[in-house]
């Protein structure tokens, strides 16, 4: 059983901490990264951190994390999570359960908002938590 989670971040998540604390939180995704990883560390999981701008990227990458046999991909695919059929495609195409996350709760905000072509889907989704939803997803993906 692999021990392997890829965590992967959509666009725009390379800013976290910059702009918008008050929606996002205070911490930056490299803090995140490092938290996850000591978190990883005690649960007995590796984890693959990664961000990209590209929607084609995160397709790529749901591809690579189902070839590696990853054990879960945690999935905050930020704006394309709205409006991505190919995300969506990509989730139903590979074996490994995706855990949609978001420091927000998109439920609460805009209307656009309100659709996850990522949640119809992933797994599991944890949401509205800020830093911390990527640590429950974690949680829920060493429980899998
Ligand atoms: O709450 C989340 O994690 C989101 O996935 C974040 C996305 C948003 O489009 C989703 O609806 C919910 C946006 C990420 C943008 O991150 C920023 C970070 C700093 C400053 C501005 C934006």
């Amino acid at each position: 059983m692999s021990t392997l989670v890829y965590v992967l971040n959509g666009p725009n998540l390379n800013l976290l901490g910059t702009r918008e604390p008050e929606i996002y939180g205070s911490d930056t995704l490299a803090e995140i990264e490092a938290a996850l990883h000591e978190q990883a560390e005690g649960l007995g999981l590796a984890i693959d951190f990664r961000q990209t701008n590209h929607e084609g990227q995160l397709v790529d990458w749901l591809h690579e994390a189902n070839s590696a046999g990853a054990k879960a991909v945690l999935l905050n695919a930020a704006a394309y999570t709205h409006t991505s059929v190919a995300l969506l495609d990509a989730c139903r195409a590979i074996a490994v359960p995706v855990i949609e996350v978001h420091l927000s709760d998109p439920s609460k905000r805009e209307e656009f908002r309100h659709i996850s072509y990522v949640g119809m889907a992933a797994a599991d989704c944890v949401q509205g938590l800020g830093a911390r939803s990527y640590s429950v997803a974690l949680e829920k993906a060493a429980a899998l």
